[in-house]
């Protein structure tokens, strides 16, 4: 059993039978209604992942461990979502040199502005790519991981581009109520 697989929680998560390259983690098992728009959007590519709960503060030991392990067990990108003092995905991004791609939870008292800004304000030198606060960036993360591994995957790119020929589609065929 290798490190990642180890790690367990309610919000433990493999749907593809395939060896998972996107790591998807959150803080907490509050993260996962917002975290879940990332794992259905990959799903829809068929892109293999692994979902669980690593909290920075709670478990900092088995955060440095997924770090260290990240690469070797075959993740080419993480995506790590946190709310209120939003350490995790700085501090993944500080264990591996695997890119890792924040996304701020809504938050109680501050509505995500705190965990936006704690992802964002990232000292140089460790980079995060951080994403609106909520639902959207959960799956805009996983939809930029999919465009970058559809570098080296024409597959991948053509699903990306029908992706997005249907979007513009739906936009196209919007109408507005005729005016009064
Ligand atoms: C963070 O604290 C988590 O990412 C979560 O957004 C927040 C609250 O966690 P819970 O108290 O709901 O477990 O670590």
């Amino acid at each position: 059993m290798n490190q990642t697989e180890k790690q367990s929680s309610a919000a433990d998560k493999t749907p593809h039978s395939g060896q998972p390259v996107v790591g998807v983690i959150m803080g907490s098992s509050s993260d996962w209604d917002v975290m879940k728009n990332a794992t259905d959007m990959l799903e829809q590519f068929g892109v293999p992942y692994k979902a669980q709960v690593i909290s920075a503060h709670r478990m900092p030991q088995d955060m440095a461990e997924y770090g260290a392990a990240a690469y070797d067990s075959g993740l080419r990108a993480i995506i790590a979502g946190a709310g209120g003092a939003a350490h995790l995905p700085g501090m993944m991004a500080a264990l591996t040199e695997v890119p890792v791609f924040g996304v701020p939870v809504p938050s109680r008292y501050l509505r995500g502005e705190d965990s936006l800004l704690s992802i964002v304000q990232m000292p140089k030198g460790i980079p995060v790519a951080t994403f609106a606060i909520g639902e959207a960036g959960a799956a805009n993360a996983a939809l930029h991981v999919i465009a970058m591994l559809s570098m080296t995957n024409a597959t991948l790119r053509e699903q990306l581009r029908a992706f997005r020929e249907k979007q513009t589609n739906t936009a196209r065929a919007m109408t507005l109520p005729p005016a009064p």
